[in-house]
């Protein structure tokens, strides 16, 4: 374990990338901003469409150009990032590469694989390479914890169509989609997993420890995060973003995941990430101009580093794939200050 986190523990500063169905739809719905503030990517379940509604009018608006993740790689290298981590699946379920196992994916709706492009982007530029990878899957029939309860279904208004779900069978899913990642593309760095509810503890709720076995298995080197469980054992206490502890036992991850915030003592003791966002959203949202300042942004990253910890710094591109602007003059002016002050 020591010999896989040394690179990580000196990396200090990676970009983080949610980017999906959701991004083209950039915080509308129905012509009407969907909110000022919080989680576009949380769009579907924010208007409580079902997948089919959704996608119809999400699909439309996700066009990735050709070259959109190299202009990612670039911009997380001259930010002085050391890792780009991304969204191969969020919690609408859309998967990003050519998964044989679905056909709500990129292989099946655009014919590419944006994971592949994105990884190759990645190594190019020398990169590591994390996946994000949701286990909450609204999309998915037999999904039924927590959020997916309250979505409607085609062709029924009731929670559960089809009598009690079979949750075994979305396990199963998560399982083979899972495996088909880290067995296609070459090394991946780290598996960033999100996430496990307070209603639902990790390893009965996804067979998490065969998951992770396997996932160890085809990449010994992986470096995974904490969010399968939810207990204290692995650094979460209670809930909500300011519940990371400083404790975390090997057996549910690498590294604890505070979030939006950073620990104001460090978590001593244990490797930590802090991920932020740059406005408050984490998908793409036209609406939200709550820009925090490249000021911020930099004293955010040395408080961070000097208490032991990784920055993983959000950007939320468009449908088409380009980055906001704003985001991109923030890493622009982090990557001068690291040019002066980074190690190299
Ligand atoms: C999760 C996602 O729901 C969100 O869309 C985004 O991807 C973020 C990085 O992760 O958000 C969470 C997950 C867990 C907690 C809070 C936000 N939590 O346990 O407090």
């Amino acid at each position: 374990r020591e010999e896989r986190m040394e690179w990580w523990r000196e990396a200090r500063f990676g970009m983080f990338v949610h980017w999906g169905l959701y991004s083209g739809l950039a915080g509308t719905w129905e012509n009407k901003p969907v909110g000022e503030e919080g989680g576009m990517e949380w769009l579907q379940f924010r208007v409580r469409a079902d997948t089919d509604t959704y996608a119809e009018r999400a699909m439309p608006l996700f066009k990735p150009t050709p070259g959109f993740a190299q202009s990612w790689a670039k911009l997380a290298k001259q930010a002085g990032c050391r890792y780009l981590v991304f969204t191969t699946k969020h919690h609408d379920g859309f998967a990003l590469h050519d998964s044989a196992v679905t056909e709500f994916d990129a292989g099946s709706v655009l014919n590419r694989d944006l994971v592949r492009e994105i990884v190759d982007a990645c190594r190019a530029e020398g990169l590591r390479v994390g996946f994000y990878h949701s286990v909450i899957d609204w999309h998915h029939d037999q999904y039924c914890y927590l959020e997916s309860k309250q979505l409607p279904h085609p062709g029924n208004s009731k929670p559960y169509p089809n009598g009690e779900r079979d949750h075994g069978r979305y396990v199963e899913y998560l399982h083979e989609q899972v495996d088909e990642l880290v067995s296609n593309y070459g090394p991946v760095d780290i598996l960033w997993w999100d996430y496990s509810g307070v209603d639902f503890q990790g390893d009965e709720a996804w067979r998490a420890f065969d998951l992770m076995a396997n996932v160890r298995d085809k990449q010994p080197q992986v470096i995974m995060n904490n969010r399968l469980f939810r207990i204290p054992e692995a650094g979460w206490k209670g809930q909500g973003m300011q519940a990371s502890i400083p404790q975390l036992d090997s057996q549910y991850g690498d590294f604890i995941t505070p979030e939006q915030h950073v620990p104001e003592n460090g978590l001593p003791g244990v490797d930590w990430e802090t991920c932020m966002t740059m406005n408050t959203t984490w998908g793409y949202s036209r609406y939200d101009a709550q820009w925090k300042s490249p000021e911020k942004l930099i004293r955010t990253l040395i408080d961070i580093a000097s208490k032991g910890g990784n920055y993983l710094l959000n950007i939320g591109p468009l449908g088409d794939g380009s980055v906001p602007a704003e985001s991109v003059e923030r890493l622009a002016a982090m990557g001068r200050w690291m040019d002066v002050n980074g190690e190299s």
